[in-house]
């Protein structure tokens, strides 16, 4: 048997991508549905980002999802570039007259998100199989799926989005000839990244050149630490025991003055680094977001920011195409987005191979990198460039005025009698605090 049913837009992959721009569209009377091949509790606990541009949280906040991140994100002027034994703090807030980074862990943004779309009384289901995306060429796609009861269902859609990562089935689902481009670039090294119950040794984010290799020093609350370590591409993690875990962050981050803090590893995994775009991000009605598009090396900290500006554009371009029935803005949202994702493709790239110690490297490369490094401590002009793209410069392309306005929310929330909670929040977003380029 074979359910079927009919929403406006089809969302593949309950990541930060699919969540949020189901909440997004929810907020301009656009309806979704969210299908996801892990569990809930999988979902919400994968470790991966942690550090939001400032644009990200400005999202975040003007679309009722701040609350949490508000209270338990720490915000950081700046980072902390280390090399050659040297510290050299980049304070971003000044450079940029007051963009900031917070860190807040991808997986807290996860459970809010899936937690406000469940007050919505929204359609999210876990632990599907059997996904599949057709008709991509036609006005009225279908999306169809698996339920964890065993149902198949097949949803008439007017578009789809596919945010459903590098590994999902949307990007390969695009009929032959539809992507033009598919560019790669693989490093010949990993990151070993760790979770430890030890309090943060520093402020704020600490990226570390050392001969031995790349490290980081992250954090996610004051009492867990989030470090990292450039191990080989194919290193296997079991040739790393805890101790060595330490011995190594210890040796390639300490300086005369300052230690590290040690403490038990509650997690650790290897992650290999790639850069990867896919153009055009839109095949007919299926329109590609996050990872499922674009990759890139986790050194600039651009991957989940990057996913958020491709929803927040792409809820604008959805709203206006499904419901105002204007195609212009989702007729240019791979433009738009691939602007943004080559400039953080070039920024991750760059910082990746700028603090990396690629494998038989000679003095000369080392010499470039430090001189780069030493150029980005000592020229405001270099240090502003960082800055600015590192906090996400360029504003975000959504237009909060796609939003429901509160006449029309009073009327959905009599037709759909939702709680008051939601009704409170849906209130809250008439006054955008966030600045962003519209059209
Ligand atoms: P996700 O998070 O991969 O979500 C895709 C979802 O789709 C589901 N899926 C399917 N669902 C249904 N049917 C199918 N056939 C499906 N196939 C797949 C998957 O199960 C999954 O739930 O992609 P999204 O939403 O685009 O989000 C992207 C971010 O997750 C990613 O870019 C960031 O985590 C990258 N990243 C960082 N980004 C930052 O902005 N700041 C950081 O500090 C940062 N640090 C990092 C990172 C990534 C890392 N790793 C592990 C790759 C640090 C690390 C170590
Ligand atoms: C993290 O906190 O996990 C993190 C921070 C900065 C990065 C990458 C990851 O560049």
């Amino acid at each position: 048997m074979v359910v079927r049913e009919r929403t406006q837009v089809g969302i593949v992959g309950a990541g930060p991508a699919g969540l949020i721009l189901s909440h997004l569209l929810a907020l301009a009377g656009v309806d979704s549905v969210v299908v996801e091949i892990r569990s809930r509790a999988y979902c919400e606990a994968r470790q991966r980002a942690g550090m939001l541009e400032s644009t990200t949280v400005e999202l975040l906040r003007d679309a009722g999802l701040g609350d949490r991140l508000d209270k338990e994100g720490l915000e950081h002027d700046g980072i902390y570039l280390q090399f050659a034994g040297e510290r050299h703090h980049m304070n971003f807030r000044e450079l940029t007259r007051g963009r900031w980074v917070t860190i807040y862990a991808q997986t807290e943004i996860v459970k809010d998100v899936i937690a406000a779309r469940i007050a919505d009384g929204a359609a999210l289901q876990f632990e599907v199989s059997d996904t599949e995306v057709a008709r991509l060429d036609e006005d009225k796609p279908v999306l169809r799926y698996t339920d964890a009861a065993g149902i198949r269902h097949e949803v008439v859609c007017d578009a789809i989005a596919g945010c459903d990562g590098f590994h999902g089935i949307c990007r390969p689902s695009i009929p032959r000839g539809g992507l033009h481009t598919a560019t790669e670039r693989t490093y010949p090294y990993g990151w070993l990244g760790i979770l430890a119950q030890a309090p943060p040794s520093t402020d704020q984010v600490l990226y570390c050149r050392h001969d031995n290799g790349f490290a980081l020093h992250s954090m996610r609350t004051p009492e867990i630490g989030r470090l990292y370590l450039q191990v080989p591409a194919d290193e296997d993690i079991a040739n790393w025991p805890d101790d060595r875990i330490w011995a190594e962050l210890k040796t390639r981050l300490e300086v005369p003055g300052w230690e590290l803090t040690t403490g038990p590893v509650l997690e650790k995994s290897i992650t290999p680094m790639r850069s990867f775009v896919a153009a055009p991000m839109r095949s007919g009605r299926l329109f590609l977001a996050g990872d499922s598009a674009h990759i890139v090396p986790p050194t600039g900290a651009k991957g989940l920011n990057l996913a958020v500006a491709d929803v927040a554009a792409l809820a604008t371009a959805l709203t206006r195409l499904i419901r105002d029935g204007d195609p212009e803005l989702a007729n240019a949202y791979s433009d738009h987005c691939l602007e943004r994702v080559w400039r953080a493709t070039h920024l991750a790239c760059w910082m990746t191979t700028m603090l990396h110690v690629n494998p038989g490297e000679d003095p000369f490369e080392a010499q470039l990198q430090l001189a780069q490094l030493r150029n980005l401590t000592t020229s405001r002009a270099a240090a502003t460039m960082l800055a600015e793209n590192y906090t996400g410069y360029t504003p975000l392309r959504y237009d909060p005025r796609t939003r429901l306005t509160p006449a029309a929310v009073w009327g959905s929330v009599a037709l759909s009698a939702q709680s008051p909670s939601t009704l409170k929040l849906k209130l809250q977003w008439k006054c955008p605090r966030a600045a962003y380029l519209s059209g």
